[in-house]
């Protein structure tokens, strides 16, 4: 349970981001803007290479990248495989109001941010191509669970970011924005830019976001499922943990081996989380402490 404003954000990696939405709450500020200026944070991050900037490519070394946005009237904009823009969450708010659309893939997108000023620039840093050859060596594709420990220069390798915020208000709004899954097929996109799937909020119940492997969010509809749930009088937590069982249900020996999270706020401000593996953590803030990073129970 929190006092309003609040915001949260998966990974550990959600403290830093959590700050600049806070930025925006702290000063009465809509919770869209909040999200957004929050999530630029990992997307800006050199050492960040699963979201934005820096992130790791795809098996042909191009890095493409996903996002999604999402407010309390129900307005979404989205993009997909998008090249060459540093902050695809800020085009997905320009497809959500500045088009009659709700999503833009690939060169469209990139197009129409060119088209809305925003810069091109290669996001592929030697850091990310030196690890995307060594991948190239064996090309054996195995998401890693819980990414975050398991790469070099371990502190900032991190997965997708997904961001809910509560404002003064009370409104809710949301945003999620990866590079996806390090070296997967060129023009895969996960569950981060599909509403329902990587994100949902529905300012009469709440929000929900995911990060892991995407396929399986996106098969059970799962941030949706999680909102849906808490409509239903599950708590947040409770909510996520039925989520993660559909996943496991659906396909056990799949679900053993991947990582899944979620992550949940209601109307009142309480949170909660739910995963797979152990291993996932989110990030709090609010009028009480900043910085407050939580352990998310799970499965295994
Ligand atoms: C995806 N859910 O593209 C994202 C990536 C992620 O751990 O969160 N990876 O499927």
């Amino acid at each position: 349970k929190s006092t309003l404003p609040v915001v949260i954000s998966t990974w550990d990696f959600g403290i830093a981001a959590n700050a600049g939405a806070w930025a925006v709450l702290s000063k009465g500020g809509r919770a869209l803007d909040a999200v957004e200026a929050g999530v630029k944070i990992p997307e800006a991050d050199m050492k960040n290479h699963t979201v934005g900037r820096a992130g790791y490519p795809d098996r042909d070394g191009f890095v493409t990248l996903d996002a999604c946005i999402m407010d309390e009237f129900g307005n979404c904009g989205s993009v997909a495989a998008m090249e060459d823009i540093a902050h695809p969450i800020s085009v997905a708010r320009m497809v959500m109001e500045k088009t009659p659309h709700v999503m833009l893939v690939g060169d469209g997108a990139r197009q129409f941010a060119i088209e809305n000023g925003m810069k091109k620039e290669h996001l592929l840093t030697p850091e990310s191509e030196k690890e995307w050859k060594k991948w190239l060596k064996k090309a054996e594709y195995k998401p890693v669970m819980n990414i975050e420990n398991q790469m070099p220069g371990s502190k900032y390798n991190h997965d997708t970011i997904g961001m809910l915020a509560l404002d003064s208000k009370g409104n809710i709004s949301g945003a999620c924005t990866t590079s996806g899954m390090a070296f997967k097929m060129h023009g895969r996109v996960g569950d981060s830019p599909i509403i329902g799937a990587g994100l949902y909020v529905d300012n009469e119940v709440g929000g929900a976001t995911s990060t892991g492997v995407g396929e399986e969010v996106i098969r059970n509809v799962g941030s949706f499922l999680v909102v849906e749930l808490m409509r239903r009088g599950y708590s947040p937590e409770d909510a996520c943990r039925e989520a993660v069982n559909r996943i496991i249900k659906k396909k056990p020996q799949t679900a053993k081996e991947i990582q899944v999270g979620f992550l949940a706020i209601n109307k009142k401000g309480e949170y909660g989380a739910y995963a797979i593996q152990k291993g996932f953590s989110f990030a709090v803030c609010n009028k009480e402490k900043q910085d407050l990073l939580i352990k998310g129970k799970s499965f295994y």
